[in-house]
């Protein structure tokens, strides 16, 4: 069989950009500036955390962020990378980051016309253990260059134009959409450095898996509780043939829980109110609609919320149609 290493009909992350470009009309290259921008930081990013241990670089940053949580150096580190990517592209003009309290404002001849929020590096209470971690990003068009504002990125999440996540895990897949488009993935090619299309058109799949940290049960919604009753307890009228309950499972990065959604199916859950709306729920929000799937607060739709500031934080229950609107029926009935 042919070896990867001598084929030459493989895509590259950049041909993909600019042929999805092509197939734009009057499209003016900003976005695919901007994209192939934010695949270079994942790599970036990628190289420094499969070399964290092995460089000493985790560690605490004697800082805390804005979410007073430890912050580690390599937090630090993505962070310094997707802004330094991100305003080199000379496409943005106001960047809003986990690791960050303000928002940046892209001034001078740097400045362009998207908006970007991202979490530089989520889940990084794995590091240290060498668990996947990831990046997520979530993209908007300013409304007026000359004037950017916070209303800029304080809309619904339906607003966007791109977003998407980079997986370091066993391997470094970064998946991404555009408005409209199919969601799409691309496998990190160690020896070529590319990103290379591996995942073409991700439809959310149909395994019955739900991923939640159980050890908040006792605070959780009597619509959750329910819910989750439900996925592991036959039903008391006896069950239908093959029934089975569900399979648990959660690592605690929302970007692997989510890839395992997308790829698999089922639900992930975080009743908590602890993600983050604009560079959490909503990128992934708007991967699982347009992989067919569905997210939801529970009474309203993930997309269609308006967050009050940029860290602002809501529950979220992502997944296939038939699970979210589960939930929300719970909702609807129970609360
Ligand atoms: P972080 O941005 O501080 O890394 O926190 C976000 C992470 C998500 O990746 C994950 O889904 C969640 O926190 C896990 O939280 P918990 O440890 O409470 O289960
Ligand atoms: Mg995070």
């Amino acid at each position: 069989t042919e070896s990867a290493d001598t084929r030459t009909d493989i895509t590259t992350v950049t041909q993909h950009i600019l042929e999805q470009q092509r197939a734009h009309k009057g499209s003016t290259g900003d976005l695919s500036l901007l994209l192939t921008a934010i695949a270079s930081a994942c790599k970036w990013v990628s190289n420094v955390v499969r070399k964290a241990e092995l460089l000493k670089v985790v560690g605490v940053a004697g800082t805390t962020n804005v979410q007073a949580e430890q912050q580690q150096k390599l937090d630090v580190l993505s962070n310094e990378i997707m802004i330094n990517l991100l305003r080199g592209s000379g496409r943005t003009c106001l960047l809003v980051s986990e690791e960050d309290e303000d928002a940046l404002f892209v001034s001078g001849d740097e400045r362009g016309s998207y908006c970007v929020c991202f979490d530089p590096l989520d889940g990084s209470s794995n590091i240290d253990c060498g668990v996947a971690v990831g990046t997520i990003f979530g993209i908007y068009a300013v409304k007026d260059i000359a004037n950017p504002t916070l209303k800029d990125v304080l809309r619904p999440g339906s607003e966007m134009i791109a977003a998407g996540y980079c997986m370091y895990g066993s391997s470094t897949v970064l998946v991404y959409t555009t408005q409209g488009c199919p969601v799409n993935g691309y496998t990190l090619d160690p020896n070529l450095g590319e990103f290379l299309l591996t995942h073409r058109n991700i439809q959310i799949g149909h395994k019955n898996i739900y991923s939640i940290n159980e050890g908040n049960c006792a605070t959780f919604d009597k619509a959750i509780t329910t819910y989750l009753h439900d996925i592991r307890y036959p039903p008391k009228e006896g069950a239908p043939a093959g029934w089975k309950p569900y399979t648990a499972r959660y690592v605690g990065s929302m970007v692997a829980d989510m890839h395992r959604t997308l790829l698999y199916g089922g639900i992930f859950l975080y009743p908590g109110a602890k993600l983050r709306i604009l560079y959490e729920c909503f990128p992934m929000a708007f991967l699982v609609e347009h992989a067919g799937g569905a997210a939801t607060d529970g009474r309203t739709r993930m997309l269609d919320i308006v967050p009050s500031q940029i860290h602002a934080r809501s529950r979220i229950y992502l997944g296939t149609k038939a699970e979210v609107e589960r939930i929300e029926q719970l909702y609807a009935e129970l609360m």
